[in-house]
């Protein structure tokens, strides 16, 4: 690009300012902080979560996981995955011991839009795009004024999806900028869906016609899949459909809208969570009945959680 082109494009942000500055002079109220040489606030993007295309591979991250803003700056937290996130700092009300009380935590804004580093519980409330049951919003933002580290994380995937923030005072040097924060992001973020493939294609050279996996999980992916999807068996065999490839908590259910058990109920895990959640961590299952039966998680159906058992008579 030509010195002279170059300056064709700064042109308007130039009278812009200009005309900006007349404007302030004009109305005589100058806001507190002009002419003292700080840079104005800014606003620094976040995202929360990463998912593959498919949806198969849910990330459990911040991207940044860490960031360095000035006092009086905002961050913008923004949904980026299918799965439910929260932005949290400090104590919930209620001990997160069943899903109950998670989901009750989750689900209430506590504090905010200006961040109290002081008070005991805030709260975005769930960041997801819209989902049947459950209050969410699409974006969370929170503004610093006061200098320090504070770390957030997510209650619903617990601190090891988590977040640093950095506020240094007005005037001290930040080390990244934003372009930086998304270029990291993007790469992290394609390195995450990598790991969680990686974690679905072991998890099925473990899987058979008779042990279904449900879900897998590591401290950075999640696998929204049964393992295998599509089942042959012959008529009479029992299935066990497994949750210890999960090595955090998340509920999955086996759902089969259209085979009945006894007493003409259909048949349903209901909630199932691994054995570090309490269980129950599996769900058996012999099928009789010649036919291809489908079946869902009733969480993930919508990232396409489901799966077919074909049974041979
Ligand atoms: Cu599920």
């Amino acid at each position: 690009m030509s010195p002279s082109s170059r300056a064709r494009l700064r042109a308007p942000a130039v009278v812009a300012t200009a005309l900006l500055t007349l404007l302030i002079g004009l109305l005589g109220t100058a806001p507190a902080q002009a002419g003292t040489g700080s840079a104005a606030a800014r606003t620094w993007n976040v995202l929360v979560g990463e998912q593959s295309k498919d949806m198969a591979i849910q990330g459990m991250r911040f991207l940044p996981g860490e960031i360095w803003i000035h006092q009086a700056d905002s961050i913008r937290f923004v949904s980026n995955s299918a799965e439910l996130h929260t932005v949290s700092y400090g104590k919930p009300p209620l001990p997160p011991t069943s899903i109950a009380n998670l989901e009750a935590d989750a689900f209430k804004p506590v504090g905010g839009p200006l961040f109290d580093p002081k008070a005991r519980w805030t709260n975005s409330g769930v960041i997801a795009p819209p989902t049947p049951g459950v209050p969410t919003v699409r974006t969370y933002q929170l503004k610093f004024a006061e200098s320090g580290t504070f770390t957030f994380y997510c209650i619903l995937h617990g601190q090891m999806m988590n977040i640093v923030v950095h506020v240094r005072h007005q005037g001290a040097p930040l080390p990244h900028s934003q372009a930086y924060y998304d270029r990291r992001a993007h790469a992290e973020s394609r390195h995450i869906i990598r790991d969680g493939y990686a974690l679905m294609h072991e998890t099925m050279e473990r899987a058979s016609a008779t042990h279904v996996f449900v879900g897998a999980m590591d401290d950075t992916a999640m696998v929204m899949r049964f393992m295998p999807s599509l089942d042959h068996i012959r008529a009479g065999t029992t299935v066990t459909f497994d949750m210890s490839a999960n090595q955090g908590v998340v509920p999955h259910t086996v759902t089969f809208a259209k085979l009945t058990g006894p007493g003409g109920k259909h048949v349903d895990s209901g909630t199932l969570l691994p054995k570090a959640g309490g269980g129950p961590d599996h769900f058996t299952w012999t099928f009789g009945k010649a036919g291809t039966w489908h079946y869902i998680c009733e969480f993930h159906d919508d990232m396409g959680m489901v799966g077919d058992i074909a049974v041979r008579s």
